[in-house]
């Protein structure tokens, strides 16, 4: 099993990592989960965070293969558009983004946006392979937080989106459209059928109570062991239970709405109206 290199930035707005996954071999390379700076109150997007993986990957002299996202994130934006411009390689995502984009387009109106995912450059199913140079990527279906959440097997490293977080932190939510606890609980075992020192690089770490430092890295071994919520054998019915009843006291993501319309789009930002300006829609009493 080879051992990918792996570059982690941390954008502390929305507690994100994206990382850069490099086959050590060929320096072909894929970015998981970026994202791009936005501004609610001003509706003003920047590239503060997405420059910084530009200059890693132009910095190395790496060639980007792919542009992938574990899931259509209700929490930022992404920057995929904008990498790839810069950077070259395909935006993938997981096949069911197609669900995803029925039900936010139903949600926004936004009749004219495709929801056949051909807004990405590949669409990948579950136990799906591809190449990163020499590297052999899987992909496993894991819905639950939202029906195309993907988790992507690069080497020796698991790239879980958003299943398990640090096992002191827990798991995903599952209160948003299409999200469903049972689901997440059935695709974590999954995970957790793989070796126990697969590497899990998470996709977001928010600090719980008597932690200083975030985590990006864990194994299989330790969320199997210690995890708050499917650790220590919590069964299903346990685990539906507590997701449930902690799902019911969170307040929806800051940046939810943006977020949804413009990833849903493969990130690319909403048509100009006549006026040449884009809009973010916000549909009231509906969520
Ligand atoms: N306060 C954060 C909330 C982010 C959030 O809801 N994160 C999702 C992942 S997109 C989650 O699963 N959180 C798990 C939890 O807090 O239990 C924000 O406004 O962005
Ligand atoms: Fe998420």
């Amino acid at each position: 099993m080879k051992t990918p290199d792996i570059l982690s930035f941390f954008h502390e707005d929305t507690n994100t990592f994206t990382y850069v996954v490099i086959d050590p071999t060929t320096q072909h390379a894929a970015i998981v989960d970026s994202v791009l700076d936005y501004c609610a109150a001003s509706g003003r997007t920047h590239t503060a965070a997405a420059d910084k993986v530009v200059s890693a990957v132009k910095d190395r002299g790496l060639t980007i293969d792919w542009i992938l996202e574990t899931h259509v994130h209700a929490d930022h934006l992404s920057a995929a558009p904008y990498l790839q411009e810069k950077l070259g390689g395909k935006i993938a995502i997981g096949s069911h983004v197609r669900d995803v984009q029925k039900i936010f387009t139903k949600l926004f109106n936004a009749n004219g946006v495709a929801t056949d995912g051909s807004q990405f450059g590949m669409l990948i199913d579950d136990g799906q392979t591809f190449k990163i140079g020499d590297l052999e990527a899987t992909a496993i279906h894991t819905p639950g937080h939202t029906p195309a959440c993907m988790a992507y097997l690069i080497g020796d490293a698991l790239f879980v989106g958003d299943t398990l977080f640090a096992a002191d932190y827990g798991t995903a939510r599952c209160d948003f459209p299409g999200g469903d606890a049972r689901a997440l609980y059935q695709s974590i075992q999954k995970l957790f059928e793989l070796p126990g020192e697969t590497r899990v690089l998470l996709c977001h770490d928010y600090l719980p109570d008597g932690r200083d430092h975030y985590i990006n890295e864990t194994t299989i071994a330790e969320e199997k062991t210690n995890n708050i919520h499917v650790g220590h054998g919590a069964t299903e019915d346990e685990f539906v239970k507590m997701r449930t009843e902690r799902d019911a006291t969170l307040s929806m993501p800051k940046l939810i709405l943006p977020s949804v319309q413009v990833n849903m789009r493969a990130g690319h930002l909403p048509d100009a109206e006549d006026n040449g300006i884009r809009y973010i829609k916000i549909p009231l009493d509906a969520v």
